[in-house]
């Protein structure tokens, strides 16, 4: 099944928000393969905003992403990309639709509470950048029938 990358960032770990994070995508019916917490190197957070490069505040950006540790998970479910871009709502937090996780956490551009991968392609890129192979685990869950249908994980 599909795989995305999630960063809980700075903001969110300094406002005690890391557990309702969590408890939004564990309760939207996703599997958890992938936690683990840490302080982001310079050349991985250069890497992962590198279609930035160029932007103003780039350098800023930077900054935040490595002021505090962060938290990365990586999530599994059918289109989980799209699924979790819809929990996790616009970039700008201020403008982002209330029941997301921005709409209801973030008013800022940069502190917006949680990266979140923008597509299949690059959620792999991503998982790689931040997760060794046997860092993912695999295992079922117990409630996989009652959050699919049986076409869906057939
Ligand atoms: P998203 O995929 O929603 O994280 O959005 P972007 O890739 O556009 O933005 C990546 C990061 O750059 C976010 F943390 C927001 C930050 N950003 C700014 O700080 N200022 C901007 O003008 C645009 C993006």
């Amino acid at each position: 099944m599909e795989q995305t990358l999630i960063i809980v960032k700075p903001d969110a770990l300094q406002r005690n928000l890391l557990g309702e994070i969590i408890h939004r995508f564990e309760r939207k019916g996703l599997r958890l393969v992938g936690l683990k917490m840490a302080r982001i190197s310079d050349l991985k957070v250069s890497e992962h905003y590198a279609h930035h490069k160029d932007k103003p505040f780039f350098d800023g950006l930077k900054r935040f992403m490595q002021s505090a540790p962060v938290v990365l998970i990586v999530l599994e479910g059918l289109e989980c990309v799209e699924a979790v871009r819809f929990i996790t709502g616009a970039t700008k937090g201020r403008s982002a639709d209330a029941g997301t996780i921005r709409g209801d956490f973030a008013m800022s551009m940069q502190a917006n509470i949680v990266h979140a991968s923008d597509s299949p392609a690059n959620a792999q890129i991503e998982i790689k950048r931040f997760f060794d192979h046997e860092e993912l685990f695999q295992y079922e869950r117990q409630d996989k029938t009652w959050v699919y249908s049986e076409d869906e994980i057939a």
